[in-house]
């Protein structure tokens, strides 16, 4: 997103296509700088949760597994679409603990695998929406961020919620090498308003189609905000803090004049150099008709969340 790559001029098909010509000649491409990191990435290592379903109401086109978990951003694990798949295994996983401090009563640590049999689980199928004008459905696992910030109890002077990534540079070959890295600064961090925080649509996620989530999607937990661009929605969570201010956030601090703190989906409000009308749907046609659909006010959550902007200047405040 922030220099101009080509995956973000590569459509789809072409994307598939040239990974499977080059997976045809056996080439290596970047993994051979890594001999040892890309051997277990095909394995599917997640477990089957148990959780409400979703019944899909307004039944949504749900993009294939294998999409989801093989065309993705965790830049920690290098830029191309296909490299979070082939290096996010050498992220340890287990034990994993999550942090939560700042402005609450009660400060806690949580097991995060302690908590994920806890809090009682349900499946959310909802529209996720890139800011680079590709968008998916997917169905997630998880339960509503509210549910956990009720357990730290949030004060008065709780205006914001910052969440924070794994740092690991060890397994974590973007944050080692900021050209694999894509030039970010880490560990990655995000930033919600509280309100935006306690929406009953905002979830942590710790899984999707029916397993944990694989670690290129963001495991053991992540953040999704449906209605928001899909940089907010940070992966691989181990810090959460309440704060009487406006957070940085890891995208508007690397060009703030493309990617605001507020990040909501806006078919009205383009992106600096491409424009947000409309979206390419992962996934959908075949080799050279992937499908573009209009994009939707909040990505489809207008009646839910639009109360949370009404006093807002969403041009200024992209
Ligand atoms: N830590 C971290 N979280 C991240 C990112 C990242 O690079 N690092 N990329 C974001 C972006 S740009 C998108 S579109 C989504 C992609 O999530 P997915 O790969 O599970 O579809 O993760 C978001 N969360
Ligand atoms: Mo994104």
């Amino acid at each position: 997103m922030l220099k101009f790559t080509e995956n973000d001029v590569t459509p789809e098909h072409i994307f598939f296509q040239r990974r499977k010509i080059i997976q045809a000649m056996g080439i290596m491409g970047a993994a051979s700088l890594l001999p040892n990191m890309a051997s277990a990435a095909e394995e599917d290592l997640r477990k089957a949760l148990a959780f409400t379903k979703d019944d899909n109401p307004q039944s949504l086109a749900l993009t294939p597994e294998n999409k989801v978990m093989g065309y993705n951003n965790f830049y920690e694990f290098g830029v191309p679409k296909e490299s979070p798949a082939k290096y996010a295994s050498a992220m340890k996983t287990e034990p994993w603990t999550l942090r939560i401090e700042g402005e609450v009563e009660k400060p806690m640590t949580f097991d995060v695998h302690q908590l994920m049999h806890k809090l009682p689980l349900e499946e959310r199928i909802y529209r996720f929406r890139c800011v680079e004008a590709w968008s998916m459905v997917i169905p997630w696992v998880g339960f509503e961020l509210n549910k956990l910030l009720a357990l730290v109890q949030p004060t008065s002077n709780a205006k914001y919620v910052e969440f924070e990534t794994l740092y690991d540079p060890e397994t974590m070959p973007g944050q080692k090498n900021s050209f694999f890295g894509g030039g970010l600064i880490y560990p990655y961090v995000e930033g919600l308003t509280i309100e935006e925080a306690m929406n009953p649509l905002t979830l942590l996620s710790v899984g999707l189609y029916g397993k944990t989530l694989a670690p290129q999607n963001g495991a053991p937990i992540r953040l999704v905000v449906p209605w928001k661009y899909g940089f907010k929605n940070i992966k691989s969570i181990v810090k959460i803090t309440l704060t009487s201010k406006q957070p940085r956030t890891t995208w508007n601090h690397a060009a703030p004049q493309e990617y605001g703190f507020y990040a909501n989906v806006n078919p009205n409000v383009d992106h600096p150099r491409w424009s947000q009308a409309s979206e390419r749907v992962i996934g959908s046609g075949g080799l050279f008709n992937v499908k573009r659909q209009p994009t939707l006010m909040f990505n489809g959550y207008e009646e839910q969340v639009a109360h949370l902007y009404k006093d807002l200047d969403l041009r200024k405040n992209f």
